[in-house]
């Protein structure tokens, strides 16, 4: 198979018809009259700006979140399932309200600084729109009080190749996410991108189980009545791309993206030992073509394909009990951000962490992000890498 590079797009054809003066008409003997209209316009789409096929290549361009007017979203079945448990009381008070200004302060300013961080690197940063997530919302379906934020672009946008797609996400809070996004997709569009959207999903209450208790549960909070997944359940090697069920993405929307992508991608599905799944980003953490760290706690098994791979176990997160993590586990801190083989962002409190990596071989850049943390992501969930300097490859050959 040819290897693709995003560098030498094919011509396209845009059907737009460019009519004449004159109109086409019908005869009355059923004759058509053909008339000097030109329905073609050929045209060459511009080499596309979004272009990543890994996790590892050298990165150009990234999209970083915000956390402006971050809104808590109201507990539910699928939150129940996801959430820890110690915070179910703040959710149930402060659900549909603004998040604490102090923390989004503190958590605006690492952001900012990692943003600086990354352009002082030579790379590209973009950032959403300001969106007023306060606004309530109803659908023909559900209501919310609030939105959620636009701080974790990785939930919401899977790119693939000169492709960005706009994940169906599970979450009713996140219904209209994308209205952050949508300026940056539009431009990304101009300048050469395919940009798609997956159905929208109704998430109507067929889509969640109804008796779901996330203390007895050994399966999904989600039913499989439409294709739902969030981008951060999948992770790219090249042609492989794995996932995981979670409680957000289920077989449909693994399916559909399966579909979608067509023969050129193999999309495997990997099983680990999470209860509470959401999000693949701090279990299986590829570093480098070859290199991988692996989430000692959640590992099941890897296929046959990992054998010569070099699987890192990396060191327990120090974050103390105290500090909040409304969203996630402490194993929120292998969720960095490579910005090639090398080079790789972590929180910089996480020493053991940084320890390991400095004696494999990498260079980690440590800042400071555990106020931003405590909204359910890091580096990486942060982040959608928009262009990374590569190819198509098939890295397990
Ligand atoms: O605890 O596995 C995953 C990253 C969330 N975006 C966890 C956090």
């Amino acid at each position: 198979m040819p290897m693709l590079s995003c560098e030498t797009n094919p011509p396209f054809m845009n059907t737009a018809a460019t009519r004449s003066a004159q109109p086409v008409s019908y005869r009355s003997d059923s004759r058509l009259l053909f008339d000097d209209i030109s329905v073609t316009d050929v045209r060459v789409r511009p080499a596309s700006r979004v272009c990543s096929y890994s996790e590892w290549d050298p990165l150009e361009e990234v999209i970083v979140g915000r956390v402006d007017g971050a809104c808590v979203p109201v507990w539910d079945s699928v939150l129940a399932a996801t959430m820890p448990a110690q915070h179910m009381p703040f959710f149930t008070a402060e659900g549909g309200r603004r998040f604490p200004e102090s923390i989004l302060t503190r958590a605006a300013r690492e952001l900012d600084n990692f943003a600086a961080v990354l352009e002082s690197e030579g790379i590209t940063v973009r950032r959403p729109d300001s969106v007023d997530w306060s606004t309530a919302f109803q659908t023909p379906h559900f209501n919310q009080p609030a939105g959620l934020y636009a701080a974790m672009p990785r939930d919401f946008l899977l790119v693939v190749g000169d492709e960005i797609i706009e994940s169906p996400m599970a979450w009713r809070s996140r219904y209209f996410e994308f209205r952050a996004y949508r300026k940056l997709l539009k431009e990304y569009f101009a300048t050469g991108a395919r940009w798609t959207a997956a159905p929208k999903p109704e998430l109507s209450d067929e889509l969640y189980h109804p008796a779901y208790d996330s203390r007895a549960a050994n399966h999904s909070a989600i039913t499989e009545f439409e294709p739902v997944f969030d981008a951060a359940d999948f992770v790219r090697f090249g042609r492989d791309i794995f996932c995981q069920k979670s409680h957000v993405t289920n077989q449909f929307g693994i399916d559909w993206l399966r579909h979608h992508l067509g023969e050129e991608y193999r999309i495997h599905v990997l099983n680990f030992n999470d209860p509470k799944a959401m999000h693949i980003d701090a279990t299986l953490v590829p570093l480098a073509r070859g290199r991988l760290l692996l989430n000692a706690e959640r590992a099941v098994a890897l296929p046959q394909m990992f054998k010569n791979w070099e699987i890192l176990f990396p060191p327990p997160p120090v974050i103390p009990d105290d500090h909040p993590l409304y969203f996630t586990s402490k194993w929120v801190s292998i969720n960095v951000l490579s910005l090639n083989e090398e080079q790789v962002v972590v929180e910089e409190q996480e020493r053991p962490l940084i320890e390991f990596l400095k004696n494999h071989g990498f260079k980690p850049i440590p800042l400071p992000f555990r106020n931003f943390m405590s909204l359910g992501g890091a580096f990486h969930c942060a982040t959608v890498d928009v262009r990374r300097r590569g190819t198509l490859q098939d890295v397990f050959c």
